[in-house]
């Protein structure tokens, strides 16, 4: 298994300007003829090196005759006596035993294709790699009765009957694109129909391909398209550029879904949706990957990546534009909140353990292993941090730039660097370590008034913690958005960007008269970690009067880890009175949105209070938290019955009412926690009353954490009712997965045996086994019988689909952070699958990493 290197990359040395396909398309054997117009590129006298993966060349031909050639592995070379030829392949494949589900297989009666990164090379052979980029045209054969409907990227530009049952759709791509974005489906499809007006007067056809009972639950992922589409024009100046936008969605998708040129392919989580199966966090996710997924034809298919090292370049940048689309379309400080939410629990744990990698990676053994919150959240973060240096005005010229030199290009990440300084006129030099430097920042951050002198002085100081391969990193430019407030009054008296960018600073605010109090790191301009000495009184005026949102939010969590830290290290406990007053002021203010204030009571997670301590008791972090759950629920009964008793209608999406049950969920949960009799019949009123799913999962959620007769009935009663709904029955087994109470691990050990798992759908795989790995409590379950579950799991999944059981390696990889007894069984458990026989190189890749 040996690695690539990202300084090894050298263009190809052949082109390929256009592609013809021909398929004759069936589950059990389908033909395909790839005919590559291929082109010398420079001097040389290499072979035509095509990459294949299980693949055997039926026939080789050059300009028609009978090319030579060989097999090396899994690649064809053809030797080649000319600079410009017609090259073409026959080869035979399987779909329905493509269990990868990378290439071309079979899902739920469709044939569809998944490409990114390397599965056009299960498909034909070709160079298969981002910088060769050619036009297509595909011609596909298919039963006409149980595949009526056939798409692939483009226009269609021919149809028609042949004999046999059969018939035939001709597809054309006139844009010239890499193979990872080549995709194709045919199937007994019908579409959700409508039409976008782009800002030129074209009119393009807006078609959601899915089954026909599913049509109704098309319609939310139709809007957030048409949205998509108009904000993408309003905010970047881009407009779709085919007459034709076709969606799919598919039941088994290793990804959340596929950018490909024309025909967007999704995991049909992230399409179907109604108030009746479907949570407000779903119905937000829909719009945020339909969104994601549309701004990729100018980010990522129009502009796409030189090589994989490069891959942050389209969706870093895509998923900033998908988080920006929704803050515009939901509540700008609820999104950020839960974007830093999503970084903090899945980014900075990454980052700090044996898989840490630069946004830019310098190597990889196996690129669908780099999929990952590094490369996406954190790659968002630093295109966050140039806008945020640059301004609203020179980011849009800077990007203006990069789309206009860079289109129909396959670019790199200092491409892009480069056009915000052209346009923003700015040097970003120093700037550009974010790419290469891995690793969360943390920065120390001291207040000192000095009265004499009417000024504050604010120290701060960094550090880059070393990560593997990488010691004695150089201080990062860090944009701090800073403000002063007033002690007394909580009245802000300044706020300043400052851009941090040395080991040690200090910087000094003239005319502070008056007390003040530190808001760092507002709206969480840089993705670092801020230690400062704030007390009890700053940060609870913080929470009260804070101008800035995120801030606000910001100092509850800081408070609430004030009291639970202490309890999780098994140190004296402070008194919980500053929470819980602050948790009631927070309730009682009726100047804060439903959905701020969800946030503002909810606990740190028990991962990111176990990402604050040097070493992890997973029990005790586990007492801690519902210790103090207890405390503010039985101090807070009151108010939290009011807070959670308010109604909104089920199918009500507005910002308001999805923060009403935002609410609800949140001041249950503490609730249940201080009185939990009340919690249970609360709760199994609220799933009996409930009109929405939000609600029904937060009944269940309460429900499943409490010794209460209510729990089971309700549980039985969402199984009957959903058990034909697959993407539902993937919430009642996540649900169990993440419940709070001792016998998780057997209640997990027993549903791997359920007649509706199974490890071949990834949604349901993940749905199980990955929410509970995600249960810091019950996975770490001290006789290591959670880790032995997820090594049998990962080692079978391995046999079926390498890459998404590569996905699950991670949470044993943290086992150094953990305390001995703990660290000792995950590392067994990683050894465990380590001498298992016949590894994948994507598994492979994980243990070894997680191991050395
Ligand atoms: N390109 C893979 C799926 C996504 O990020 O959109
Ligand atoms: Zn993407």
């Amino acid at each position: 298994h040996a690695p690539t290197f990202r300084k090894d990359y050298r263009e190809p040395d052949w082109w390929v300007r256009h592609v013809e396909l021909d398929m004759d398309l069936d589950p059990a054997t389908t033909r395909v003829r790839a005919t590559l117009r291929v082109e010398r590129n420079g001097e040389h006298d290499r072979p035509l090196r095509l990459a294949g993966d299980g693949l055997k060349p039926v026939t080789v031909e050059i300009d028609g005759e009978k090319a030579r050639s060989g097999m090396e592995g899994d690649d064809l070379l053809v030797e080649m006596d000319r600079d410009a030829a017609q090259v073409a392949t026959e080869v035979e494949i399987h779909p329905d035993r493509n269990s990868q589900l990378m290439g071309l297989y079979a899902s739920g009666g469709l044939l569809c294709t998944q490409c990114e990164s390397e599965g056009f090379r299960r498909i034909t052979f070709h160079p298969d790699r981002p910088d060769v980029l050619s036009t297509y045209a595909v011609t596909m054969r298919a039963d006409a009765e149980k595949f009526p409907i056939l798409l692939a990227n483009g226009n269609l530009v021919e149809q028609g009957k042949l004999d046999d049952g059969r018939h035939f759709a001709r597809w054309e791509d006139p844009f010239p694109k890499p193979s990872y974005l080549f995709a194709l489906v045919a199937g007994d499809l019908k579409a959700n129909r409508d039409r976008f007006t782009t800002m030129s007067g074209r009119e393009v056809e807006l078609n959601i391909w899915v089954r026909e009972a599913d049509l109704p639950r098309t319609r939310h992922a139709m809007q957030a398209l048409k949205d998509s589409m108009k904000w993408d024009e309003e905010v970047y100046g881009r407009e779709y550029d085919l007459d034709l936008f076709n969606i799919v969605a598919v039941d088994d998708f290793n990804f959340g879904a596929m950018e490909n040129k024309g025909l967007n392919i999704f995991n049909s989580r992230y399409i179907l949706a109604d108030a009746d199966s479907a949570t407000d966090a779903d119905f937000d996710a829909i719009a945020g990957v339909v969104a994601h997924e549309y701004f990729h034809n100018w980010s990522g298919n129009r502009v796409t990546c030189r090589d994989w090292f490069q891959l942050s370049l389209k969706e870093g940048f895509t998923v900033f534009r998908d988080q920006c689309f929704s803050q515009a379309m939901t509540s700008e400080a609820v999104k950020r909140i839960e974007d830093v939410r999503v970084l903090r629990a899945i980014q900075f744990p990454e980052d700090s353990g044996p898989l840490a990698h630069p946004v830019r990676p310098e190597s990889y053994i196996e690129i669908t292993n780099f999929y990952t919150a590094t490369v996406y959240n954190k790659g968002a973060e630093l295109i966050r941090m140039m806008h945020t240096i640059l301004g609203p005005e020179k980011f849009r010229a800077a990007t203006d730039l990069y789309f206009e030199r860079h289109d129909g290009e396959a670019a790199t990440c200092e491409d892009f660097v480069r056009c915000m300084e052209e346009a923003g006129g700015v040097d970003l030099e120093q700037f550009r370590l974010w790419y290469s430097q891995a690793g969360t920042p943390r920065v120390k951050a001291r207040l000192i008034r000095d009265e004499k002198a009417n000024v504050a002085r604010l120290q701060l100081e960094q550090t880059v913690p070393d990560t593997p391969g990488q010691t004695g990193k150089a201080p990062m430019v860090l944009p701090l958005k800073t403000a002063l407030l007033s002690a007394q009054s909580g009245r802000e008296i300044e706020e300043r960007l400052i851009l941090f960018d040395k080991a040690e600073d200090e910087i000094v605010f003239d005319n502070v008269t008056e007390p003040v109090i530190l808001s760092i790191n507002r709206d969480f301009s840089a993705p670092v970690i801020i230690e400062s000495d704030r007390s009890d009184d700053e940060l609870a005026t913080l929470a009260a009067m804070d101008a800035n949102p995120f801030a606000r939010y910001e100092a509850m969590q800081e408070l609430m880890l004030h009291s639970l830290l202490p309890a999780a290290r098994g140190e004296e406990v402070p008194p919980a009175d500053p929470v819980i007053e602050a948790v009631r002021r927070t309730l009682n203010d009726d100047t804060l949105d439903k959905a701020l204030k969800a946030e503002a009571i909810r606990l740190p997670s028990e991962a990111m209070i176990g990402e604050r301590l040097e070493e992890i008791d997973p029990d005790q972090v586990h007492r801690a938290r519902s210790t103090l759950a207890e405390e503010i629920g039985a101090a807070l009964g009151t108010e939290l019955v009011e807070a959670q008793a308010i109604e909104a209608a089920g199918d009500d999406l507005s910002v308001e009412a999805k923060g009403i049950r935002a609410l609800r969920r949140e001041a249950l949960g503490l609730l249940a926690a201080g009185e939990p009799e009340e919690g249970a019949r609360l709760a199994k009123a609220l799933y009996d009353r409930a009109d929405n799913m939000t609600d029904r999962q937060t009944a269940l959620m309460i429900l499943s954490g409490l010794e209460a007769e209510e729990r089971q009935l309700a549980f039985d009663a969402f199984y009957e009712r959903y058990k034909g709904n697959s993407l539902v029955l993937d919430k009642w087994f996540a649900l169990q997965a993440a419940a709070q109470r001792p016998d998780t691990l057997e209640r997990v050990e027993k549903l791997v045996d359920h007649p509706d798992f199974t490890l071949k759908n990834p949604n349901r795989l993940r749905s199980l086994i990955s929410n509970f790995a995600a249960n810091q409590w019950a996975f770490h379950h001290s006789s290591g019988r959670g880790y032995a579950l997820l090594a049998k799991m990962v080692i079978e999944a391995d046999r079926i689909n390498p890459q998404v059981a590569a996905r699950m390696v991670p949470p044993l990889g943290r086992w150094r952070r953990y305390v001995p007894d703990r660290a000792r069984l995950m590392k067994e458990a990683l050894e465990t699958i380590a001498s298992s026989e016949g590894l994948s190189k994507d598994v492979y890749e994980q243990v070894s990493k997680s191991l050395g």
